[in-house]
């Protein structure tokens, strides 16, 4: 369903079985030997989500990629794995567009959590300016997503994303203001065992 140009919604692309799956896979990740954590972002504000970075991190103090995590515990980002990569090269062709992602951003959303309005905006300038969208993957509760223009105070448009769908936005809608408002809480499907909410975000830092 394209919502606008270069912005796809695609609601419950993902079976409750491959949500199900996807979900026990993301939970060994961030309880895993290289852990989430809060981001303590440049200003001193605290996240309101848990990170995991896979394949590049994503440095909230410098809103740069590298390799290990400078701005917390030194630890080497775990690598993208290759069926994630896949699933999201699968989601880019199903929304019409084009992604070979080489990193993803792994948010964890408890019933408080939440993301202000931003741009994502520190890949490559080749990677923004091709349009190269970024694919996001929601499992748990439903979130209330923000989805803004190009500028800060354009209108924001308010869009539940439920469990298993996907949110793809690039080219003329690459770099449109987005944030998650609120959590509903309980509201993920039973089967796919989820207390909360995970955010994958694929991303291609450069063409
Ligand atoms: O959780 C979401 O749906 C959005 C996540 C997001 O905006 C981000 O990771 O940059």
């Amino acid at each position: 369903m394209e919502i606008a140009p270069g912005v796809v919604h695609l609601p419950r692309c993902l079976s409750l079985e491959e949500q199900r799956i996807l979900v026990d896979r993301c939970r060994a990740l961030v309880d895993g030997d290289v852990p989430a954590y809060v981001p303590v972002v440049r200003g001193g504000g605290k996240m309101h989500v848990r990170m995991l970075c896979l394949g590049r991190h994503w440095n909230g103090q410098t809103y740069t990629y590298e390799t290990t995590r400078s701005d917390f515990d030194q630890l080497p980002a775990p690598p993208l794995p290759d069926d994630f990569r896949t699933l999201a090269q699968q989601l880019a062709r199903a929304a019409g567009m084009s992604l070979d992602p080489d990193l993803c951003i792994l948010n964890y959303y408890d019933a408080d959590g939440h993301m202000g309005l931003h741009q994502d905006k520190d890949e490559s300038e080749r990677s923004l300016a091709a349009g190269l969208p970024v694919v996001s993957v929601s499992l748990g509760d439903t979130a209330r997503f923000l989805f803004g223009g190009l500028k800060r105070r354009d209108p924001v448009e308010a869009r539940l994303l439920e469990s298993g769908d996907a949110f793809v936005f690039g080219g003329p809608a690459r770099l449109r203001y987005h944030g998650v408002s609120r959590i509903v809480p309980g509201s993920a499907p039973p089967e796919v065992g989820l207390t909360g909410r995970f955010n994958l975000t694929f991303r291609q830092y450069d063409v």
